[in-house]
Order: structure tokens, then C-alpha cells, then sequence
């Protein structure tokens, strides 16, 4: 069974990992207790039978499958297997295979993993020949695929953190393994199968410090490819950028947000165009022209299956001020040009993401009220204010928005919007579009 390839707007998702230094963490991923059913206590019934009572089962800390068996047909037959991982005094842990026999459960198979405690499980189609068992232990990601009551380790090797997603879109999974190399600067390689084999592409060097978001998407011209937004330090602060990882014919390869959108070589010392992005915190080189200080994340804001990638807006008001807020624009690269398919701007404190027009640019310069956390349109010229957002919890308290509209809601919030413009002007948005000018991010 194939993967399907995501193709739905903003299907971006955070990834959580606990104690690791590629992506950012989540400290509520908590490992477990052991609970037995009764299948369970049969399973360890069976396994005590081969190994003795001195073994401690391991749980896999994060992901979906963090039980102390797990059940999964190995190998295609229709038949589910279990799967135990143990240590026998604190040495290496080490995989059991089950198998149902009669109305309990046999050993067949037992093999040596790593040292150390398991930090995920995963099940996935690397190729046609079905479906693969993926281990991620503490310092290392380990393949395998189980048939004829053998499990075969395909691939091995040393791993900080590891992620799964269809990087060429081909329907098949890639591992993408994050480690670093002898310089101390952060590598990846695409783990994937190629001729009846898996292996490794050539390492390549990356600049993220913590990965925030992965977006698994599609270029322009429909190849696959793996968007990584992450934050990097800087001497006064963190900046966002995006890393796009492909494999074309086994190659990795790596690309900016730079590579698909032009840009002024002039951007640095002066910025003369105010459509084009003015980021410069530093010589970033050509890479960094797309650094930006907005927290937002590549996706399909249009729906058509081709990821946009955000870059910032500045007008030419905006400069010298010290707290900005950036217009946000998610272009979209056809092979030639980039153009813009979603123009507007973003409160990631909050949580999302406000479509204005285009034309808005030059004319409207943009706040958060820090005593709200309210994103704030006003007239340049005039000062006057054009708009304001405000969301809160559906469980706080209501009662001060008698001016504002319910423009959006999602599970947790309300976003209620203050509009000052009058319908005659160019900063009128009609109420019933508030809706659909939100992303939630
Ligand atoms: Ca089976
Ligand atoms: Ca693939
Ligand atoms: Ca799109």
C-alpha cells in the first residue's frame, strides 16, 4: 500500500522529540507505563519461556508506538506478529519476535539491536518489496525487514535524530538521518532503496538549529521534496529559514528558498525595491537573503499540490523602527518566475496567519499591541488604524470584544476582528471574507 502524498493546504506538522538537538522539543512526550492486557501477559509469558525473568522490556519513548508489544504483520501474511525489545541486565537491548500459535504466542526470531534505550518505531514501505521495521535507538537508526521468521537488518547507521516522509514523492518512504559531521556543523543524508538495496546518499551540510517544521511537498516542476523551517542563532537573536532537501535519482540535494525566488544583489547594501525582501542581520551571502524573523513555515496555501515558500515584506516606512512586523508573501516559483500566491501577514504567537492585499504593502504598516498580542493594520500616511485581530482561548473570558466581529474560530480559539475601515475605502475587508483570510499555523 502506497503512501499518499499530503496534498491538502497547510498540512505542515511539528515534529516532537524529546531530548534532542535537531528539532525542537516537546517535554509532555512521556514514555508510558506498562499496562498488560491479557494478549500481553501471554506474550511475556512467551518470552519468559525463551529468556528467562530477568529481562526489563523497553518502550519506545516517543511516537505512536510506545507500548510495551507490538503487534504488526511483519511480513505481509496476513498474520500479525509481535514484537518485544528487552535488555537482560542492563546490556544491549535486544528485538523479540512472536508469533500466535494456537491461542498463545511462541518466540521465533531474536536478534542483537544497540545499545541504549529506543527511541521510536516505525513501520514503512521503502520499495515494492514491502514493508520494513525502522528502529531508532539512542545513537543509531537501524532497517529491518522480517520473512521466512528471520529478521534481516537491511541498513544501519549512527544517528542523532531521524525522520520518515516520502522526499521524492514516488510513494515510497526516505529516512532522513540528522547527525553531524567531524567539523561540528550539522549533516543529513537520505536513507532510501535503490536497486534492490538501501543505502545512504552523500552527506549534506545543513544550517539549522532547531527544526520547527517539516513539510513534506512538491516543487514547482512536481518533483518531491522535504521543507525544513528552523530556527538558526545570530549574534543578536534567532533568525527562520527554510532548507529543501530532494533526491533526484538517488542524489540528495539541497536548495534555498533563494534558488526559486529572485532577488537584488543590491539587497544588502541598499534596499532600493521595496517588493523584494530586505532581510540583512549580517553577510549571509545569497543564502541569507532569505533569513527572516517571522516564524512561519513552507505549505500549500492554495491547494494545488505545489509547496509556497514565505519570505518578508518590508516597506520602506518600516525601517529604523525596532519592533517589526513583516508583510509575509508565499511565492511560488513556475520555473522562471516567482510570483506571490498568498499575501498578508502573521502573529505566530498566536497562531496565524492574515490575508490583506498585496497593494497593502506600501500603504499599511503593521504592529502587535504587545498589552493584547493584537496584530494591528494602520494607514501609513494617516496613522489611522485599518484593523485588528485579537484571538483568545474559547475558555477566557469574552466579554471586552463588543467592537470586534467573530471573524475565525478554530478548536481552541476565537479570532475576532476590529475592522476601522470604511466600506468605501481600500482597507476595507467585507466581513465575510475574515474567515477565509486565516491560516492557523
Ligand atoms: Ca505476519
Ligand atoms: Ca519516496
Ligand atoms: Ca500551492
Amino acid at each position: 500500500m502506497k503512501k499518499t502524498f499530503f496534498a491538502l493546504a497547510i498540512t505542515a506538522f511539528c515534529m516532537a522529540f524529546s531530548g534532542c538537538t535537531v528539532f525542537e522539543t516537546d517535554t509532555e512526550a512521556l514514555m508510558k507505563p506498562p499496562v498488560f492486557t491479557e494478549e500481553q501477559e501471554k506474550l511475556n509469558a512467551a518470552l519468559t519461556e525463551v529468556i528467562g525473568e530477568s529481562y526489563s522490556l523497553k518502550y519506545p519513548a516517543n511516537g505512536d508506538m510506545n507500548s510495551a508489544f507490538i503487534f504488526e504483520d511483519l511480513d505481509d501474511d496476513g498474520e500479525e506478529e509481535a514484537l518485544a525489545f528487552y535488555s537482560l541486565f542492563d546490556e544491549s537491548t535486544r528485538i523479540n519476535v512472536l508469533k500466535k500459535e494456537g491461542e498463545g504466542w511462541v518466540s521465533v526470531y531474536e536478534a542483537a539491536g544497540f545499545y541504549g534505550d529506543i527511541e521510536t518505531i516505525d513501520f514503512a514501505e521503502m520499495d515494492s518489496r514491502g514493508k520494513v521495521l525502522i528502529v531508532k535507538w539512542e545513537q543509531e537508526a537501524a532497517i529491518y525487514r522480517y520473512g521466512g521468521e528471520r529478521l534481516i537488518t537491511l541498513y544501519r547507521t549512527a544517528c542523532d535524530e531521524m525522520d520518515i516522509a516520502d522526499i521524492n514523492g514516488d510513494g515510497y518512504s526516505e529516512v532522513i538521518v540528522f547527525g553531524s559531521n567531524l567539523a561540528g556543523r550539522n549533516v543529513l543524508n537520505v536513507v532510501h532503496s535503490s536497486g534492490g538495496k538501501i543505502v545512504a546518499s552523500d552527506d549534506i551540510t545543513t544550517e539549522y538549529t532547531n527544526i520547527f517544521s517539516v513539510n513534506e511537498g512538491r516543487l514547482h516542476n512536481g518533483l518531491g521534496a522535504y521543507f525544513m523551517d528552523s530556527s538558526i542563532s545570530v549574534y543578536d537573536g534567532v533568525v527562520y529559514l527554510t532548507e529543501i532537501i530532494t533526491l533526484e535519482e538517488g542524489t540528495a540535494n539541497k536548495y534555498y528558498i533563494a534558488d526559486f525566488v529572485e532577488y537584488s544583489d543590491e539587497i544588502e547594501e541598499e534596499p532600493q525595491d521595496s517588493s523584494v525582501i530586505v532581510i540583512v542581520g549580517g553577510d549571509y551571502g545569497k543564502r541569507g537573503i532569505f533569513l527572516r524573523n517571522t516564524k512561519v513555515y513552507c505549505m500549500d496555501t492554495n491547494g494545488d499540490g505545489v509547496t509556497e515558500m514565505p519570505v518578508e515584506v518590508r516597506n520602506d516606512s518600516a525601517q529604523g523602527k525596532t519592533e517589526e512586523v513583516f508583510f509575509i508573501q508565499y511565492m511560488q516559483y513556475d520555473g522562471e518566475v516567482s510570483s506571490a500566491v498568498w499575501n498578508g501577514a502573521a502573529n505566530t504567537e498566536a497562531g496565524y496567519l492574515f490575508a490583506v492585499p498585496e497593494s497593502w504593502n506600501e500603504k499599511v504598516d503593521i504592529t502587535i499591541d504587545s498589552s493584547g498580542n493584537e496584530l494591528v493594520f494602520s494607514n501609513i500616511e494617516t496613522g489611522e488604524e485599518i484593523l485588528r485581530i485579537f484571538a483568545v482561548l474559547k475558555n477566557d473570558y469574552q466579554d471586552k470584544y463588543e467592537d470586534y466581529t467573530l471573524g475565525a474560530e478554530d478548536e481552541t480559539k476565537y479570532y475576532y476582528i476590529k475592522a476601522s475601515a470604511a466600506p468605501e475605502s481600500e482597507f476595507y475587508i467585507a466581513p465575510e471574507d475574515y474567515e477565509k483570510s486565516f491560516i492557523f499555523i
